[in-house]
């Protein structure tokens, strides 16, 4: 298998934590998957040390190629991206500490809060602060949309996105199974607001291991969900 080793690792802490499951799934925008990935099972201290280095690494790994990645507060949306925001920033202050070991997190409440400090943002605020937002999976885009918002509404910059699973999927149309690519949330997203959006995984990843393990009735069952909705870019 060619593919590098940090996805290598990270493709088989999935398979360790049981995150990547085949079968029939009903996503949040009510395509009906063969498979799904499910970010909330990496809660093992080792798996959750894992996943949370994947994302630190192919972070830094960017910020050194495009100095516009340079963030102040990396941003977890609730509740999934709690977790992810501590964890990495963690992770990041590891691999190099005069970068990263002064940067902040923080991540939204669902609820508002009228007592205490009050407002939506606990950990660093998001005022005039370049952002980063961290998120477990991008299909159609919703999640990181909201996302998006609180961070406009907050004054923050957006700086980029990271999440651990691109699923590769067009934006939903009207008619939404019609066969035909279209382009994908991520490119949207990337050409809307003119920032990285990186994934450790994406579909592509997930194929080409299924090839090399022999699992031809998962892959074809991904193929015909391919042939639905696959993003053009
Ligand atoms: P979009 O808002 O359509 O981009 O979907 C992203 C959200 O869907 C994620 O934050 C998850 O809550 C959930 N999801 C997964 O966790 N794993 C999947 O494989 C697919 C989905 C999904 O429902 O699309």
């Amino acid at each position: 298998m060619s593919l590098p080793q940090y996805k290598k690792d990270f493709l088989k802490t999935c398979e360790d934590a049981g995150a990547l499951k085949f079968g029939t799934f009903t996503l949040k925008s009510k395509r009906v998957s063969p498979y799904f990935f499910n970010a909330g099972l990496f809660h093992r201290a080792d798996l959750l040390r894992s996943m949370s280095l994947a994302y630190a690494q192919s972070m830094k790994a960017h910020g050194e190629a495009d100095s516009s990645f340079d963030f102040d507060v990396l941003f977890g949306p609730a509740y999934k991206g709690i977790p992810l925001a501590a964890t990495t920033i963690d992770k990041l202050a590891d691999l190099d500490v005069a970068k990263y070991g002064k940067k902040s997190y923080s991540f939204n409440r669902k609820e508002a809060k009228s007592h205490g400090e009050g407002g939506n943002i606990v950990g660093a605020s998001l005022k005039g602060q370049k952002i980063v937002i961290i998120d477990d999976v991008i299909t159609a885009g919703t999640a990181i949309r909201e996302a998006i918002d609180i961070i406009k509404s907050e004054g923050g910059e957006l700086v980029g996105i990271i999440v651990a699973f691109d699923r590769q999927e067009k934006t939903p149309t009207e008619n939404d199974d019609d066969g035909k690519p279209g382009p994908s949330a991520i490119g949207e997203v990337r050409k809307q607001y003119g920032i990285p959006v990186l994934s450790i995984l994406k579909l592509d990843d997930i194929v080409e291991y299924l090839r090399s393990q022999g699992s031809e009735e998962n892959i074809k069952r991904l193929d015909e969900y391919r042939a639905k909705y696959k993003a053009s870019d």
